[in-house]
């Protein structure tokens, strides 16, 4: 028997998105495109009954504005709102606002691949003070010299698990449905956890734009359903190709 319900929702289309530029924690905001995804993923939501009672969200506006659209959309905008940097999308160090097509040409698909997808090689780190580093950024004042300046995704689920236990799980046993409007990588990282997935078995999981993930928990919180189910089950497994082969 189901005890928790978790929707979780890659932002819609940013602006970098659709230019294929690598964006990491720089701060781009939807694209048109992504704006209507978010609204058709809000109306997903109403349609299927699914109703979020809080909602989880990084501090990057195209989750924040996401998931603004997405509720507004499910007549569900007056909900509960926590935002936290360890819901951010995975720094991607110095390539962060770079051409993902430039990118494979120049290093090759192994290298590219390596930086896209392997559990543990971060890119190369992001210089202080560069156009697309973020430390001036007020909102990550606290970070200190935790900030980063380079992520792989190991780095990403050792921040976001414990963000998950401490809490999205209160939520989710308080009997709350709870939106998690976040990004590519920052939801692999959950789902890797969630489903347990292997560090090789990851690399193949890619996370579709705008499409709301149905994830029933049992009481020790593992899926009903391994994987979750997408509300749009045919859009997704389209969308998760065109991901997959982003920058050929
Ligand atoms: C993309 C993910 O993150 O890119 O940072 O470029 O979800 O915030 O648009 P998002 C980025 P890939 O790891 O899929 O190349």
């Amino acid at each position: 028997m189901a005890v928790g319900t978790l929707v979780l929702l890659r932002h819609g289309e940013s602006v970098w998105n659709a230019e294929n530029l690598f964006t990491g924690w720089v701060d781009v905001p939807l694209s048109e495109k992504g704006v209507a995804e978010a609204k058709r993923g809000g109306a997903l939501m109403r349609e299927a009954n699914l109703l979020p009672e809080v909602v989880h969200t990084s501090l990057l506006r195209r989750a924040i504005s996401t998931a603004n659209i997405a509720l507004d959309a499910a007549d569900r905008h007056w909900i509960p709102v926590r935002r936290d940097w360890r819901l951010n999308e995975r720094h991607y160090g110095a390539l962060q606002g770079k051409n993902k097509k430039q990118t494979l040409e120049e290093f090759g698909e192994e290298q590219f691949m390596l930086w896209r997808r392997s559990y543990d090689t971060p890119p190369p780190p992001i210089e202080p003070g560069t156009e697309f580093s973020q430390d001036a950024d007020p909102r990550y004042a606290d970070l200190g010299p935790d900030l980063p300046l380079t992520e792989c995704l190991l780095d990403v689920v050792k921040r976001m698990v414990p963000y998950w236990e401490s809490e999205i799980v209160p939520d989710l046993r308080a009997g709350r449905t709870v939106l998690v409007a976040a990004h590519g990588n920052s939801l692999r990282a959950l789902i890797k956890h969630l489903d347990g997935i292997s560090d090789e078995a990851i690399a193949g999981l890619n996370v579709p734009t705008g499409i709301p993930l149905r994830y029933d928990l049992d009481e020790d919180l593992k899926p009903v359903t391994a994987g979750g189910t997408y509300l749009d089950p045919d859009a997704a497994a389209d969308a998760i190709k065109a991901v997959a082969n982003q920058g050929r």
